[in-house]
């Protein structure tokens, strides 16, 4: 079991992560599905790729009402070594396992590699999952662009695929008929409740914003301050007015990660900037509340400085709550583990819309994540690939 758990520090661990290296369809992410596509094909599960840039590793033929398990390889930029590729390392393991037991599936098998989870090249978190389920639209998904100008369209014909099939997968969806995904633990739940392994309650209500802020791009020395119109000041107050307002309403997370100035010259005030706000909290009204408290005061502090602002949600997910059936039977599969409510968004929570859809947790002692700190001990990542194996097999008996 170890031999993966090594592979997924190979995985994991890939150098180039800082950047935009390890997001969908780019070369860092297209040799991670080369490395995932050896390790299934080497386990005699058939892979293939969707029309959507997902993977899908069949162990035997695939066919309605199937049991897939899987994750995602892409990453954030400086991001961990277990946030996506525990779930699918642990997937190749649990087949080694299940075959180890002497087990066959019984029904249609799959594991499969969702495309571009992180949104970290195209902007939209669980891209991949989105398109098959059908929930972002394909014309609007083809022209998202990257950071460098390239557009989906673009960046999956470079990857061989037909931009013109992007979008709802009813083959796909119509085969699939539980989902299971295995994926480190964002937070310290598991580590409170003394438990290895746990299954996911819900997923908070979570959505993106780009803010751009308009202004007069000048010269740093020559421009007296009184006649400036500078984008970033708006800009830095909206940073502050996410904190603000993400604590007043329980529960409630905002966030911002991304400040990128424009033209972004030490010595030259810029002409725009864009600010991408990330907000989370239980339900949509309290999401809905925090956001339209910040975008109140970023529209009056880019008054306040001679400066427009446009807003654009890039995406939304009101909460999920994972089937409770499914999640019971996991639980109980596993004589007993804890239920818990992640912050984090997942694959998982998309197909919970069109499928029953369970988590599993494995326990991160840190309980820090998107950081190079994210961790899961060795023992605990065995102890996930044993559960994993477990449901699989009373799932697919
Ligand atoms: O942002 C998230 O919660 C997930 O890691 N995509
Ligand atoms: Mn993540
Ligand atoms: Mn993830
Ligand atoms: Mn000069």
């Amino acid at each position: 079991m170890t031999g993966s758990l090594d592979a997924l520090a190979g995985v994991g661990a890939d150098p180039r992560r800082g950047g935009y290296s390890r997001h969908g369809f780019d070369r860092a992410d297209l040799e991670l599905r080369e490395w995932f596509t050896e390790q299934a094909t080497r386990r005699g599960l058939d892979v293939h790729t969707d029309r959507n840039g997902n993977l899908w590793a069949w162990w035997g033929a695939p066919g309605p009402d199937a049991v897939v398990t899987g994750s995602h390889l892409d990453s954030v930029p400086g991001g961990g070594a277990f946030d996506g590729p525990l779930g699918v390392v642990s997937a190749l393991e649990a087949v080694d396992l299940m075959r180890a037991n002497g087990f066959t599936p019984g029904r249609p098998f799959a594991v499969v590699v969702f495309a571009e989870e992180e949104g970290g090249r195209f902007g939209v978190p669980c891209l991949g999952s989105r398109l098959l389920a059908g929930t972002i639209d394909p014309d609007a998904a083809r022209r998202l662009t990257d950071p460098d100008g390239v557009t989906l369209a673009e960046a999956v014909a470079a990857a061989g695929l037909d931009p013109a099939r992007l979008g709802r997968d009813e083959q796909a969806l119509g085969r699939l008929g539980r989902f299971v995904e295995l994926h480190v633990e964002q937070g310290k739940g598991l580590v409170d409740l003394a438990a290895p392994v746990g299954v996911a309650s819900s997923i908070l209500a979570h959505g993106r914003w780009r803010f751009r802020f308009t202004g007069e791009g000048n010269h740093a020395g020559a421009t007296p301050i009184g006649d400036r119109r500078d984008p970033m000041l708006p800009a830095a107050a909206l940073v502050g007015a996410a904190r603000r307002a993400a604590r007043a309403v329980d529960g409630a997370r905002a966030t911002v990660g991304r400040l990128v100035p424009n033209p972004g010259g030490s010595n030259v005030i810029a002409s725009t900037v864009d600010v991408w706000l990330d907000a989370r909290a239980a339900d949509t009204p309290r999401a809905r509340a925090v956001v339209d408290e910040i975008t109140a005061l970023a529209t009056t502090a880019a008054a306040d400085e001679g400066c427009e602002v446009t807003v654009t949600e890039e995406s939304y997910g009101d909460t999920v709550y994972f089937d409770p059936a499914l999640r019971d039977r996991l639980a109980g599969a596993l004589g007993g583990v804890p239920a818990l409510p992640t912050g984090a968004g997942h694959d998982a929570g998309i197909l919970a819309g069109a499928v029953p859809t369970a988590m599993l947790f494995v326990r991160n002692p840190t309980g820090v994540s998107h950081a190079p700190a994210e961790h899961a001990e060795p023992r605990d990542c065995a102890a996930g690939v044993t559960a994993l194996a477990t449901v699989l097999t009373d799932l697919t008996a």
